[in-house]
């Protein structure tokens, strides 16, 4: 049976879709909208009880958190290439997922809610500013480690970039500036310009 991969691609879902093609999978896109409330639906909360999305399915089991999801198939289809072969840089993919969860989205998220996605008069010019100013310091964290390598566990790119990029992709409608942080920047472009970045972009069209 194929991957299901629950969640419309102008979601968190973006995340799992790009792992997908990364990996070259096989999957059916269910396209539940939050919009819509089918997060809200008993079928969807059967699949994740917390009416979130993306969650998968992947030959009867049932996942959800994206990054999660994302660990799980990396490590599934794609053992010592995406994921990492060593014990050390499991550690390290696990770091900066739970890192890219923790410390960026919700300021990343704050900063594009209230400069593009909310109705203009809806939006918080200061709270906006303020979300900017608390990704800071975390950005300069990933801009130190970026100095001594091109990829956050070493020369090539895995789970861990595609976690962190895929959250950081919201720094864009955020506009946030990264003119300070150059490294976050080029890796930015680099990870967003791969093919299979580029193909979950065209599914959100
Ligand atoms: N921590 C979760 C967050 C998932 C999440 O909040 N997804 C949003 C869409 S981007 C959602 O499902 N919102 C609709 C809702 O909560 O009903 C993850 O990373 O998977």
């Amino acid at each position: 049976m194929a991957l299901k991969i629950y969640g419309i691609p102008r979601s968190r879902a973006f995340r799992t879709l790009w792992m997908a093609k990364e990996l070259g999978l096989d999957y059916e896109n269910v396209p539940i909208d939050m919009g819509k409330g089918d997060t809200r639906s008993p079928d969807y909360l059967r699949v994740n009880p917390n009416g979130h999305i993306p969650a998968i399915e992947d030959d009867g089991f049932v996942l959800w958190e994206s990054m999660a999801i994302n660990l799980y198939l990396a490590k599934k289809y794609s053992p010592a290439a995406l994921y990492p072969a060593r014990l050390e840089d499991e550690a390290r993919a696990w770091q900066w997922s739970f890192w890219g969860m923790t410390e960026v989205e919700r300021p990343v998220l704050t900063a594009m809610f209230n400069r593009a996605l909310l109705p203009e008069d809806k939006r918080d010019a200061a709270l906006a500013d303020e979300s900017e100013r608390q990704l800071a310091a975390p950005l300069r964290v990933l801009d130190g480690t970026l100095a001594n390598s091109p990829y956050l566990l070493g020369e090539h790119f895995t789970v861990a970039d595609l976690n962190v990029a895929s959250i950081l992709s919201w720094a864009r409608p955020a506009r946030i500036d990264m003119s300070g942080v150059p490294k976050v920047a080029d890796w930015l472009k680099r990870c967003a310009e791969r093919p299979a970045a580029r193909a979950a972009r065209d599914l959100q069209r």
